[in-house]
């Protein structure tokens, strides 16, 4: 007999009290993930969360995982430094499109480029929630904003790509809406199965 506990999704859950707003859609996503995790059987003391400022970004508090909540637009600079000190471990990066793709931008093409193996879930709800509102590299050009009273003349960027579909490279990645668990569940699978490319 196998002395390997199974895990259910709610001992992915933290004795932290979530703090998003009623309705917010990342409800959904923590609750898929900690569905998926639990449904393949990871070991969670081997996951790391990483995450960086915002809404989003809370995320590490929630799980009973390790994890780090660091600082603004850095994530994936720490989660790089985790991967490389110990590539045994499922190092996940939890961030924002303001986070990420703004002042984390620079960090988010070159943890691409390196490609060491982190799986990024970038929740896109195209605006700076935290902060209350301001438009980000994802809102829609026309779209108005407490910075954009007149509408955003940025073009954005789109999911898997960059303004245009000019830039990021593509490591293997999965979209979803956060409108279901099963369906961001599924997204585990390519994530789960992709490898950096000559390693
Ligand atoms: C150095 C620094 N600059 C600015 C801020 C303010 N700030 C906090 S969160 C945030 C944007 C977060 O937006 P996003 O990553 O889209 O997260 P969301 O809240 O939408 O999930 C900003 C600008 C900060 N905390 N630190
Ligand atoms: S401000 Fe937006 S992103 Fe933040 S918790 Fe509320 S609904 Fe969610
Ligand atoms: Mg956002």
């Amino acid at each position: 007999m196998s002395d390997v506990q199974q895990l259910k999704p709610k001992d992915f859950k933290s004795d932290q009290e979530v703090r998003w707003c009623p309705g917010c859609g990342d409800y959904s996503i923590i609750n898929s993930v900690q569905a998926t995790l639990a449904a393949c059987g990871v070991p969670k003391e081997n996951v790391v969360m990483v995450s960086g400022i915002g809404c989003s970004s809370r995320f590490p508090y929630y799980m009973d995982t390790y994890g780090l909540h660091g600082i603004h637009g850095r994530a994936n600079a720490i989660a790089t430094g985790v991967k490389v000190a110990n590539p045994e471990l499922d190092v996940w990066v939890i961030t924002g499109d303001g986070d990420g793709l703004s002042i984390g931008g620079n960090h988010m093409i070159h943890s691409l480029r390196r490609n060491v193996n982190l799986k990024i879930i970038l929740f896109n709800n195209e605006i700076y929630g935290l902060t209350k509102g301001q438009y980000s590299p994802t809102t829609p050009q026309g779209q108005k904003t407490k910075t954009s009273p007149f509408g955003s003349v940025d073009l954005r960027c789109r999911e898997g790509q960059g303004p245009e579909g000019r830039g990021l490279p593509d490591q293997g990645r999965a979209r979803g809406r956060s409108v279901g668990v099963e369906r961001v569940q599924r997204l585990r699978g390519p994530c789960l199965r992709h490898e950096p490319a000559g390693q």
